[in-house]
């Protein structure tokens, strides 16, 4: 009998920790699974030629009503652009770049609204280089204006690092403790009810 108790209060106190746990690891699961970036195009910080379209893909399915994707050349000037679309999946948003872009750093500022009912906002950068149709051989502005504008290009990094240490590593720090946490919630809950299934056979064996 005494034992019993021992082995009871040892499987009540792992019921509420695991039940604590459980309520913990909602609480994260519910404040972390917004519409966050799957890829960009272009992707982040890369040099390009002039894309024709611009698109982000997400992780959740988002609402295009409340959602856009702006493009700015390095002046902060809005490019024109086509209205943004939503693929079949609802989770690509893209928008057409109708211009040839000038050879310089572009950023693209989005924001979403999730299915879920959650807002994420984010923006990337890319480099247009001279398309291949250009003339290399004179050097005028765009030619001269990409390298000097080169110290751009680590604000631009600073930017994204920024961006990426306020939203990013810390959505990624929860879901690797949150696949932890279910992991280990999962197995001690199946071990909590196994204990409490034989503390129960036991008690009716000795009553
Ligand atoms: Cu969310």
């Amino acid at each position: 009998m005494i034992r019993n108790r021992g082995i009871r209060s040892l499987v009540w106190g792992a019921v509420i920790a695991l039940m604590a746990a459980f309520f913990v690891a909602t609480g994260a699961s519910a404040a972390n699974a917004h519409a966050e970036v799957v890829s960009t195009s272009p992707v982040d910080n890369t040099q390009v030629t002039t894309p024709a379209v611009i698109s982000v893909t997400f992780t959740q399915e988002i609402v295009l009503e409340f959602s856009y994707i702006s493009l700015f050349d390095e002046a902060g000037t809005p490019v024109p652009q086509e209205p943004a679309t939503l693929d079949a999946s609802s989770r690509v948003m893209s928008s057409a770049i109708s211009q040839s872009l000038a050879p310089g750093m572009y950023r693209v500022v989005w924001h979403n609204l999730g299915v879920d009912g959650h807002e994420v906002d984010g923006e990337f950068f890319f480099e247009v280089t001279a398309t291949p149709g250009e003339d290399p051989a004179t050097p005028a502005e765009p030619s001269t204006q990409p390298s000097e504008e080169l110290p751009v290009d680590p604000d631009a990094e600073a930017l994204i690092a920024v961006t990426r240490a306020g939203d990013g590593p810390s959505d990624a720090g929860l879901t690797t403790v949150q696949i932890v946490g279910w992991s280990a919630l999962g197995a001690g809950v199946l071990a909590g009810i196994a204990a409490i299934v034989v503390v129960f056979v036991r008690r009716r064996r000795v009553g």
